[in-house]
């Protein structure tokens, strides 16, 4: 049984939709947590750190884990029969990889520079700007539905959820590529059932 520390409509919500893509067994504790204007607190029952969400805890080992791109990956390796990542040994488990660190350590840090208007420069950032962050994602996308390729994977939820949330944001480059993968992945049943479970705020 896993726990997922979650405060509705926050990058918790994306777990619930790779939980019941999973098909695994599940629990939701509502956190509270601190909001941009000010409001909200730590939850003391939070475990993650720095009283964010999403966080996890496997009951089965009392593990914690934290981290989107981390809880995605420590998700898919449990619960492989799902086939929602590429495990040890897999064809494509480096681009997962890939893809799931990319996703933390070059696409967030690139859209929240472009939020703050702080643009990063040339050489010196760990990551690039957002527009040559989006033209990576979009050639991926130009070839093939999903980004690893002809299969749907847990990276899909993560891109597809995060772009999905935008909508029609300055922030996000326009493009009917980008268009279209977030209709595949919010057409997706578990997407719908992850939406309805995912509480009022
Ligand atoms: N890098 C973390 C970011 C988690 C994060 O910042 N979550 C927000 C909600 S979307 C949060 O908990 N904010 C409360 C706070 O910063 O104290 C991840 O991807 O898991």
């Amino acid at each position: 049984m896993i726990t997922l520390f979650h405060r509705p409509k926050t990058r918790s919500s994306r777990f619930i939709f790779l939980l019941e893509e999973l098909g695994a067994p599940y629990e939701l504790k509502e956190v509270t947590i601190r909001s941009s204007d000010g409001s909200g607190a730590i939850d003391p029952d939070n475990p993650h750190p720095h009283g964010k969400v999403p966080a996890i805890r496997d009951n089965d080992t009392g593990e914690i884990i934290y981290e989107s791109p981390a809880i995605a990956l420590y998700l898919t390796d449990k619960f492989p029969k799902a086939g929602l990542g590429p495990t040890v040994g897999q064809k494509g488990r480096g681009a997962y990889l890939s893809w799931l660190v990319y996703y933390g350590s070059v696409l967030e840090p690139a859209f929240i520079s472009k939020f703050l208007n702080t643009p990063v420069p040339r050489g010196t950032a760990g990551w690039v700007v957002v527009e040559e962050a989006m033209e990576h994602v979009i050639g991926a996308l130009s070839k093939t539905p999903y980004l690893l390729g002809d299969t749907f994977s847990a990276v899909d939820i993560l891109y597809g959820t995060t772009f999905a949330m935008f909508g029609q944001s300055p922030l996000l480059p326009k493009s009917p590529v980008i268009d279209g993968y977030i209709k595949r992945i919010v057409e997706r049943p578990a997407y719908a059932r992850a939406q309805a479970k995912e509480g009022a705020q």
